[in-house]
Order: C-alpha cells, then structure tokens, then sequence
C-alpha cells in the first residue's frame, strides 16, 4: 500500500506512527469531483487538509491523549477514475482491502458522491449497516443533472444499500425527497430542531444499528464555522454540540469508519481546513481512545 511519508502526512506524523503495517487508522484521500451543483473545488479537499493538519498540536485536552498514538497512515491519492460506474468500483476495492487488514477507513473527500462507494465496500462484511448523515441537505433525488450518480443523489445510492439512513442537521432538500423520507421510514433530524439542544440524541443513536458509518458532509456545519464548502445553508451545526453527539456515537455504537466530503478550499480562508483536519482528528480519538 503506497503511503505518504513524514512531513507531508496526515498530521506530518514520523514512521513509526504512520507506516501501513502499524497504523489502526488509515486516512484515503479521493480527490473526486465531477457533478459538484455551485462552486467547483472540492477535488482539492484532501491537500488543504492534510496541509492544514500539520499545523495542528497532537495532545487532545479531552482525551488527555496524543491520538496520533493510534497511528495513522495516510494513503497517496486514490485516483478514482472519471466514469462514475469506475470511480465507484475503484473506491469500493480500496476500502475492501483496508477493511480486510483490519484498518479504519477515513475517506477524505471529494465530494459526496463518494459515500455509496463506501457503504458498498462494507455492505458485504455487515449485514446490518446503518448510516449517519451530517448533512445540510438530504442528497435523497433519484437523478439530478441526469444522473444518477450526483453528489445530490449520494444518500440516496445509499439507502439502496443499506434502507438505514438517519439524517441530522437538514436544512434544504425538496418536497419529492421529504415524501420519499416519509414513506420510508427515515426521519429526517432537522438542523433546526437539534441546533442547540441534546435532548434529541438519543432518540437519533437508538435508530442506529450496532454498526455504523459516518457520513460527514461539512456543509452540516454552520457556514459561520466552515465557509468554505460548495453549498453553504445558513442555520447549521456548531463544533462542541456535534462532537458531543458524535463521541456518543462512537462510545455507544461500532463505527466501521467515516467520510468527511464537500470541502471546498479557499486560499483566503484557512479555518475551514483546520476545523475538518481537526474535526477528522477527534473522531480518530473517540474510535480508539473509547469512554475517555
Ligand atoms: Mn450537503
């Protein structure tokens, strides 16, 4: 397996914590990006985040642990392929044999087309797979632009796979995608009903099966704390409330790996890359560092 060396890793982690054999995490950049709606860069996502996270110190204060202990190794770009029907195999391979040398897969997009690739590489393994969706948008059309493959379809691929979709921090999506939610039993977390509370977490982990995987858009962020995304939407979530329902995720529920896709790099705007790179960080931590 091709990895990047120090500095120019995940973290800029030296061998012994980011080599392929020693590492638990494994960080697979998809630099994909063929049906993005508005603004096009997301394809840069995983180099404006890999640079920003060398910037950041290793001690986490909650965990009272330098997560990057785990290790984590971090994969040379994936090159996808430009047919969607190919990119999905390429990926879906990739992740098969991460999962069979026992690794957890941190996909790192790309835009969010990329995620049913993903669950169809785990689909196999467990047959009880459940998806967590941070979200601005649904992304459940059937076709979008004439295709099926659209960053707008994604979860929608996605439920075909699994029926187990639980959305959280909605805040745009359409009339044909709410009925089709309705009908099928996903109950969709409006970013306005969980925005500031936690009263609706437990409702969200119960409906989760024991094997999870997380799907992070970062346009379910408020744009006030992550801008730079392709399709900003106003009234979204904010950091400490989502970590906090997200190491519940993880102490509760067995999360098989995760995604964070849609960022959408801007020289001028640098926090974005350093909230993904640290928000990518912290999960890596509430995997292996459990219960602290
Ligand atoms: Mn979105």
């Amino acid at each position: 397996m091709e990895y990047v060396s120090y500095p120019d890793n995940f973290f800029g982690l030296v061998d012994p914590l980011s080599n392929y054999e020693s590492s638990k995490a494994v960080i697979l950049q998809v630099p994909y990006e063929k049906t993005t709606t508005f603004m096009r860069g997301t394809k840069n996502g995983p180099k404006a985040i890999l640079k920003s996270s060398v910037e950041v110190q290793p001690y986490d204060e909650e965990m009272e642990k330098n997560i990057c202990e785990a290790g984590i190794c971090t994969l040379k770009p994936l090159k996808a392929g430009e047919e969607p029907e190919e990119m999905m195999e390429n990926i879906c391979n990739k992740i098969k044999k991460l999962a069979h040398d026992s690794k957890f897969p941190v996909i790192v997009g790309g835009e969010h087309s990329i995620t049913p690739a993903c669950i169809k590489a785990f689909s196999d393994k467990y047959d009880n797979l459940s998806v967590l969706q941070i979200d601005a948008h649904t992304d459940l059309a059937d076709e979008w632009d004439g295709t099926k493959y659209s960053h707008a379809c994604a979860l929608r691929r996605c439920f075909e796979i699994t029926r187990k979709i639980i959305p959280v921090g909605i805040r745009s999506t359409t009339m044909e995608e709410v009925e089709f939610a309705a009908q099928n039993g996903i109950k969709i977390f409006w970013a306005k009903d969980v925005y500031d509370n936690d009263e609706w977490h437990d409702d969200a982990i119960a409906r989760l099966s024991d094997d999870v995987y997380i799907t992070i858009d970062l346009d379910g962020f408020d744009p006030s704390i992550m801008p730079s995304v392709g399709t900003p939407e106003p009234g979204g979530m904010q950091y400490y409330p989502t970590l906090r329902f997200l190491k519940k995720v993880f102490n509760k529920r067995n999360v098989i790996g995760f995604d964070v896709v849609e960022l959408c790099p801007n020289e001028k705007e640098a926090s974005s890359d350093f909230t993904a790179a640290k928000l990518i960080y912290k999960l890596i931590g509430y995997k292996f560092f459990k219960g602290l």
